[in-house]
Formats: C-alpha cells, structure tokens, sequence
C-alpha cells in the first residue's frame, strides 16, 4: 500500500499551509498586549515568573483585530454593544478576583491565532469550495480545537509550559488559571502531554487539524455529504501515510489514538465555552476581548 500522487500533494499541501501560518520563531507575540504576571504568590512553579514593569510603556491596541475576519456576510449581531462598559484606566483592582492581567494577552494571543487558523483553512481546496456558511460553521465551532492542536507545537514537556521564545512568552499553567479555572487547564494540559507524547509527524498533525475542521456534525451545517466526503478522504490518506511511513511501536495503533484525541477535543471545547461565558460576563471584560473573539465565541451556536 503507498500514497496516491494525489494523497501525496494533498499532505504537501497541507504541510506548505500549515508552515505558512504558523511562526516558528513567534516574533509577532510582542505586538500583542503584554502579559501580566502577578509577582509570584503561589508556590511551585517558579519558572512563571517573568519581569513585571518592562511593559508598561507599551499602549495597548497594538494588535490587529480585525472585526469580521471569518468572512463577511457573518452577521452575528454583536453583543459588544449591550455588555456594559467600562471606564477602564487600566487598573484590574475594579474587576475583582480573580485579577484577569493575562487575560489581554491571552485574549491577543488566540485572536491572532484564530486568523492563522483561517489563513491555513483557506488554503485547503476543498474548503474554498463549501458555501461561506458553511466555512463559517466548521471554522467557528472548531477554530478552539484548532488551537489547543496547533500550539502543541510550542508546548514542552520538560515542564509542561507552551514556550512561545522569551520568558516572557513562555507560559505555565498558572498563567491561564488566573480567570479560567482548573476545570478547563486540568484536561487542557493533560491533552497536551497526551498528543506530545504521540510523536506526530508534520504530515499527521497537519492531516489532523485538517480532520478536525471537516466534522460533519458541527452545528449550522448544511452540507454535510461533501463535509463527510472531505474528512473521508483526509482520513484516509491518514490511514495510509501512517502504515507507510509510521512504523512500530510509534505507529502502532496510531490512527485510533489519533482519533480520540478529537473527542477529546470535543470536551476541551465544550467546557471551553463554559468559560468563555462565564469570563465574558464580568464587567469590564469586553476591554479585554476583541471583537473577532467576541464573534466567534460571542453569540449561541445554532
Ligand atoms: C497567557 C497564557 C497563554 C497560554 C496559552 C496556551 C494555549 O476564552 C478566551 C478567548 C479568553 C481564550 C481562553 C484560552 C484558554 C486556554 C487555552 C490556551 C486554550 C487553547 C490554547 C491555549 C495556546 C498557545 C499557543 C497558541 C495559541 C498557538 O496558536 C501558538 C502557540 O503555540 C501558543
């Protein structure tokens, strides 16, 4: 059994995609607004700490946010304008606990992420093809799988951080626990561990993402045969490349293990969105979002 001329420039395809909207070198992280680590209250991990102060001359709408992204003709109505607002000077005091200062960052970081995931959706032909509806659908109920996938490229298992180049991007658990409760970092990490340990090669984790987008049973989709058609074929070509270029142990048993990372993902995204309501309900929050975040994880799927 080998790879079809066509299974073969699909994975290409898929690989030139991916390296075109992933930077390995991260440099676009410090036009982001900065992260803020709380001077280092709790115990254990000592590598959280980062330099505090060294940004606070930088303003803050540094980073592109652009409104509508996904595609025009989204007309979700936002709700930017009924959540109450905000006389923000940019003290957190006023918000309570827990205090939210990565959450800007944080915010910055998987809007700009959520435009990387477009760009390499793009690039798959067959995307292109389905009705703007329905790119719209697959992409806004699994663009936050997409992520969690992506940056398992920047997560290290020496001490289970996702190491974006300076300290000052590299981040731990406890970065993110401040506003998202163990309930999403607990399995969100665990997940990370999980999928490192796989090994993939570039062509498997960029057949998964791939797979992940084309799910026939994502919620507003109309064309469901061609989404299936699609998956079918990536998974398949999945399939194959694993028993020709994967060997035991590593490949061994791959493709399910593979698969069930994308139920995992499932639950990940799920109690994802828990906390993305529950985040987006506290006053003065908006501030901190952007508008592509708010459209896309903003209003009810259907
Ligand atoms: C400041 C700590 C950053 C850690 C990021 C780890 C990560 O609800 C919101 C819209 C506010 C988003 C909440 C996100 C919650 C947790 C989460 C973290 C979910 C998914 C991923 C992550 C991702 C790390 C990276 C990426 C976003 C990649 O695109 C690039 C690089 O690998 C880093």
């Amino acid at each position: 059994l080998q790879l079809s001329d066509e299974q073969d420039h699909l994975i290409t395809d898929l690989i030139e995609g991916h390296r075109k909207t992933y930077d390995d070198t991260y440099s676009d992280f410090s036009e982001f607004r900065p992260p803020v680590r709380k001077s280092d209250n709790s115990s254990e991990e000592g590598f959280c700490s980062s330099p505090m102060g060294l940004h606070l001359e930088k303003s803050n709408s540094t980073c592109s946010s652009p409104t509508s992204a996904l595609s025009v003709g989204m007309s979700l109505g936002n709700i930017f304008s009924i959540l109450p607002m905000c006389t923000d000077d940019g003290s957190d005091e006023v918000t309570a606990n827990p205090p939210l200062t990565m959450l800007p960052h944080l915010a910055d970081l998987v809007s700009y992420s959520i435009q990387k995931v477009i760009g390499f959706a793009k690039i798959i032909p067959e995307f292109k093809e389905l009705h703007t509806e329905d790119q719209i659908a697959l992409l806004k109920s699994s663009v936050i799988e997409i992520i969690i996938l992506r940056s398992n490229q920047s997560f290290s298992l020496e001490d289970n951080s996702w190491t974006c180049g300076s300290n000052e991007f590299k981040y731990c658990i406890t970065d993110v626990t401040q506003g998202h409760s163990m309930e999403l970092m607990e399995p969100l990490v665990k997940f990370q561990v999980g999928l490192k340990k796989l090994n993939l090669h570039e062509a498997e984790h960029v057949l998964l993402m791939a797979i992940c987008i084309f799910s026939p049973d994502r919620p507003g989709v109309t064309d469901r045969d061609r989404v299936e058609a699609c998956q079918e074929r990536l998974s398949e070509t999945l399939r194959t490349y694993i028993s020709c270029h994967h060997p035991p142990p590593g490949g061994h048993l791959l493709y399910p293990k593979m698969v069930q990372k994308l139920a995992d993902l499932r639950n990940l995204n799920e109690e994802h969105s828990k906390q993305y309501l529950e985040i987006s309900r506290k006053e003065g929050v908006v501030d901190d979002l952007t508008p592509l975040l708010v459209e896309v994880f903003g209003s009810p799927l259907p």
